[in-house]
């Protein structure tokens, strides 16, 4: 197999959770108190979003990946144009790697793979998988924070970063210029960026896909109470907590939180904790850009927007940025 685990937990376990208990700490005792969503994404966390991406009400991931078989020939067409015979992708939240295979597919001259993400078992199982179906690549993976800077030694090819999905919506528009100005720095010189980011579009339709049927939103939301009672000695009684999501349409964010439908205490890690009556935790928000409003943001972390694709409707947009 031509996977290698590379910078295999660049934190590993209890650094890993003292930095979870001081951020949970820091962020409840907010007057509103607020979680970072990059904490959903344990194992648990990590499978429940597979099965949004599964909903029908989820409509990026199906969206994204319709889209993504012509982004990819496209790419072909224009990689080959440029010459550019040796080229590394490096993929940011890679999670269960399913976005990536239709771009392996079209694109002979990617010869290598490194795939960045913060749940590291869920990726490196996923990543014994694609070895399999592309064994003439190179794959590495890394579990780290990429919410951070981070160092790569990445080879001479021609780098290209890809992050799909419209993860980016999960940062603060300013922590997006943040991340954006960094992956420029890790992917390096005459480097490319192609994203994934969800439009703003009609509120049914967003508030529809964060609030399905099945309830799967909503445990993948109260998950983040369920892994501060594992990991950290906490007793939420998810019962008594709701599953909240709304557009914020002046942000331009869908907003998810969970509300507290008593006045209750919860101790975690020895510290009390009070909740009133409909008191919430902010745990998520998921911003929607325009095309334009997009290219804007990427232009002032230095990225400039080389090719934009839109999904039918303009619900889903794919773009290529390059350094
Ligand atoms: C990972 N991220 C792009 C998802 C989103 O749509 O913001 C996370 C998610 N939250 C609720 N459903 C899905």
């Amino acid at each position: 197999l031509a996977v290698c685990v590379w910078l295999n937990k660049v934190k590993t376990g209890s650094s890993m959770n003292q930095g979870f208990l001081q951020d949970v700490l820091a962020g409840l005792r907010l007057s509103q108190k607020a979680l970072s969503p990059k904490y959903f994404y344990d194992e648990q966390g990590s499978e429940y979003f597979d099965q949004i991406c599964q909903l029908e009400e989820y409509y990026p991931y199906r969206t994204e990946l319709a889209l993504l078989p012509d982004v990819a020939q496209e790419l072909n067409q224009f990689f080959t144009q440029h010459s550019l015979d040796n080229v590394q992708l490096v993929e940011f939240g890679a999670g269960s790697l399913h976005k990536v295979k239709p771009l392996l597919q079209e694109l002979p001259m990617v010869r290598e793979f490194v795939a960045l993400d913060i749940s590291g078992e869920h990726l490196k199982r996923a990543s014994a998988d694609l070895a399999q179906s592309f064994p003439q690549i190179e794959i590495k993976v890394a579990q780290g924070d990429f919410t951070k800077p981070i160092r790569l030694e990445l080879s001479e090819a021609t780098s290209i970063g890809f992050f799909p999905g419209s993860t980016i919506g999960n940062f603060e528009p300013k922590e997006a210029v943040d991340f954006l100005r960094n992956a420029r720095t890790t992917l390096g010189k005459d480097s490319y960026m192609l994203l994934g980011v969800d439009t703003k579009k009609d509120r049914q339709m967003l508030e529809r896909a964060y609030n399905d049927s099945k309830d799967i939103t909503a445990h993948f939301n109260k998950n983040i109470l369920a892994r501060m009672n594992r990991e950290l000695d906490a007793d939420f009684n998810l019962d008594q907590f709701r599953h909240v999501a709304v557009y914020n349409q002046k942000l331009g964010r869908i907003e998810m939180h969970l509300r507290s439908l008593v006045q209750q205490e919860v101790t975690i890690a020895g510290e009390a904790i009070l909740f009133d009556q409909d008191e919430t935790i902010h745990t998520e928000n998921s911003y929607k850009y325009h095309p334009e409003e997009f290219e804007q943001l990427a232009s002032s972390a230095g990225w400039q927007g080389e090719k934009t694709w839109l999904a039918p409707d303009g619900i889903f947009a794919i773009m290529l940025l390059r350094n």
